[in-house]
């Protein structure tokens, strides 16, 4: 038997002492604990949260993003080691409320993250699991902050590029990152769900090997148009990079890239301002996921919404007049 407390033992202080300590187990346990959907957690989560949260803070956020299979794990793998390598403390965090997507990811990332996931100086955390973006972006949220109280001071949060997910995790980072391969179709994809528009840089993964001229050409390409758009970040140019995540190539330039970023949005005050609206947004986000949930499992809603739905069905009432009257079955008190 282990001399370790019982997981129902901990006390706030155990969780909060541990996480400063940067104690991996007790670590695991915080996120876990805030993750909990029981009501019980859900308060011991709040008062962990409040305690870690001037210590939180420092580190540069930053978004990947790409198609499935543009090499993101990898990518961040390469990057993750090079990063150690410089004396940074890395935390991986993944966005993905698709639980058969993140199955398999995360088989998948035990492998591609062999070597990240062996150093000391990495923490890697796959998806919340089960509920809905909402749900797994506020406990993404809070796992940033843990992270941070922790001493990690780069955070690499990965999420597959489907659907509204870039979105939702630019809103939670500093610096986002689009990874792309040449000739693979994505990058109409891309254009045509506006995610070059939110992206800091876009990075064309795969340059080597026959694939090299083709990936340098995407790139030079990419750039000129770039500068047709307006930019994700006011007073930085995005551009188009060429990266080899497999064989390690790119990875310096990039990150050298990232931190001149992170140094030009500093000065100009826009890395502090776009935090200071994350915060805002983040504050109405929670407002709304509270005000959703509650209607939804409002008992007299929960009773009046079957009927209401097939009214609707059969043309019986306007979609606005069952909209007001589902809304004051909630109102009347
Ligand atoms: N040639 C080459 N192959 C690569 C490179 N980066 C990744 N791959 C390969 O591409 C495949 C997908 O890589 P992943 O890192 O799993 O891609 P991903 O974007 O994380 O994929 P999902 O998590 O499924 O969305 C793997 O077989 C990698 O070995 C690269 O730079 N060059
Ligand atoms: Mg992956």
């Amino acid at each position: 038997m282990s001399s370790g407390i019982k997981r129902s033992q901990l006390e706030i202080a155990d969780y909060t002492g541990g996480v400063l300590k940067n104690d991996k187990t007790i670590l695991g346990r915080t996120i876990t604990l805030i993750e909990s959907s029981s009501p019980n957690h859900y308060e011991k989560g709040r008062q962990v949260l409040k305690k870690l949260l001037p210590h939180a803070g420092e580190s540069l956020r930053i978004g990947i993003t790409g198609m499935p299979g543009a090499g993101k794990s990898t990518f961040i793998e390469s990057l993750g080691c090079f990063l150690i390598e410089a004396g940074h403390k890395v935390a991986v965090l993944t966005v993905d409320p698709s639980s058969s997507l993140t199955k398999g990811s995360i088989l998948g990332d035990k492998t591609r993250m062999a070597k990240l996931s062996r150093r000391d100086e990495c923490f890697i955390r796959p998806s919340p699991t089960g509920g809905t973006l909402g749900g797994v972006t506020r406990k993404t949220r809070e796992t940033v902050l843990v992270c941070e109280a922790a001493g990690y001071d780069v955070l690499l949060i990965e999420t597959v590029g489907v659907g509204q997910n870039e979105i939702t995790v630019r809103s939670m980072v500093d610096f986002f990152l689009l990874l792309m391969i040449a000739g693979a179709g994505d990058e109409l994809q891309a254009i045509k769900k506006g995610v070059i528009e939110i992206a800091d840089a876009l990075l064309i993964n795969k340059a080597d090997g026959a694939n090299k001229a083709a990936a340098l050409s995407a790139a030079a390409e990419y750039s000129r148009a770039l500068k047709y758009l307006i930019p994700a970040t006011k007073g930085w140019q995005t551009e188009a990079y060429t990266c080899s995540a497999l064989e390690g190539r790119g990875i310096p330039e990039i990150w050298a890239v990232i931190e001149k970023f992170e140094q030009t949005t500093k000065e100009s005050g826009m890395f502090a301002a776009r935090r200071n609206k994350q915060a805002v947004e983040w504050v109405f986000t929670i407002i709304e996921d509270h005000l959703k949930e509650s209607f939804y499992n409002d008992a007299r809603v929960k009773e009046a919404l079957p009927g209401i739905e097939e009214q609707i069905l059969k043309n019986e009432i306007l979609p606005t007049a069952a909209a007001e009257k589902l809304l004051r079955v909630f109102d009347s008190p």
